[in-house]
């Protein structure tokens, strides 16, 4: 597929996609759903990359769903636009690799719910955040109801809903919607190198933390921790991931992960 929206950038075991539609502040249109449909797909395929992060280009993560191609919209292709963004964004939450969202300016809207998409988030000091849809009417459409109450809990995320409110990205640190703030030069910097420290440590292991952990939100916990059993005893046995890290850390030695 032709990518005109999305910048793949690979930088050793990290995957760069940039989201690159600055006149409209990057908002997200069907196109850019079926080129991130795509990107998903390319990514997990490249053997050398671990780490995927997601960010935007000039002054905007992402400035919410496209409201110039929304408006015209039926009900039915409303139901439409939403479930595609929906099945977008859960293909990106499933990747097995850790995704990190570089958040570089507003993500707003569809942009803070594609970031929630996303393992974790790291923002500029002047990014701002919010899920602006009552002040058109509207309500989320991808995911941000069921995604923003596990985030930051629901009494949060109900006055985020329903106020409109734009947050900072100090604020948004305090509630927990995102994990650090760096000054904007430095933001793909400490993105790149959380994405290297996570690179670093056993790829399998990392892989099932995601897999396991991610769980914790929607099975009961004895199912759960039923799971982690199973991965946990996964990584043992002769020339398994776990065997190598440990055998090295016996050693004094750097493991060095198959
Ligand atoms: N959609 C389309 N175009 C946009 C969007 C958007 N979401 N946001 C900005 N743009 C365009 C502007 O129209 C403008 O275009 P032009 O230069 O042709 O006039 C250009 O980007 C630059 O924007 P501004 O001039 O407004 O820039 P400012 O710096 O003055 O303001 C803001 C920046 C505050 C981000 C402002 O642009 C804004 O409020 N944008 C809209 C934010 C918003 O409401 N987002 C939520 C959209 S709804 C949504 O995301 C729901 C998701 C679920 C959908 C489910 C599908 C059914």
């Amino acid at each position: 597929m032709n990518f005109e929206i999305l910048k793949l950038k690979t930088d050793g075991a990290v995957a760069v996609v940039t989201i690159s539609r600055p006149k409209s502040l990057n908002a997200l249109n069907t196109q850019f759903f079926h080129e991130m449909d795509a990107m998903i797909h390319h990514v997990a395929t490249l053997p050398e990359v671990k780490v995927m992060i997601v960010t935007g280009e000039g002054k905007a993560f992402v400035a919410g769903a496209d409201i110039a191609e929304m408006v015209d919209k039926d009900q039915h292709q409303g139901t439409a636009f939403s479930r595609l963004g929906q099945h977008t964004f859960r293909s990106l939450e499933k990747m097995a690799m850790p995704v990190i969202a570089a958040i570089n300016g507003f993500a707003l809207g569809g942009g803070l719910e594609l970031a929630m998409a996303c393992d974790f988030r790291i923002a500029a000091d002047n990014a701002k955040f919010g899920q602006p849809e009552v002040n058109l009417g509207l309500i989320p459409g991808y995911a941000a109801t069921q995604r923003l109450p596990r985030l930051v809990g629901l009494a949060n995320a109900l006055y985020l809903l329903m106020t409109a409110q734009t947050i900072d990205a100090a604020e948004a640190l305090r509630i927990g919607l995102v994990q650090k703030v760096t000054q904007p030069e430095n933001l793909m910097e400490e993105a790149l190198k959380i994405a290297n420290t996570i690179a670093a440590k056993g790829p399998k292991a990392v892989r099932l933390i995601k897999e396991v952990t991610r769980q914790a939100m929607f099975v009961p916990f004895d199912e759960g921790q039923e799971l982690e059993a199973l991965r946990f005893g996964s990584l043992f046995g002769e020339g398994n991931q776990g065997e190598i890290g440990m055998q090295a850390f016996l050693k004094k030695e750097k493991p060095v992960w198959e």
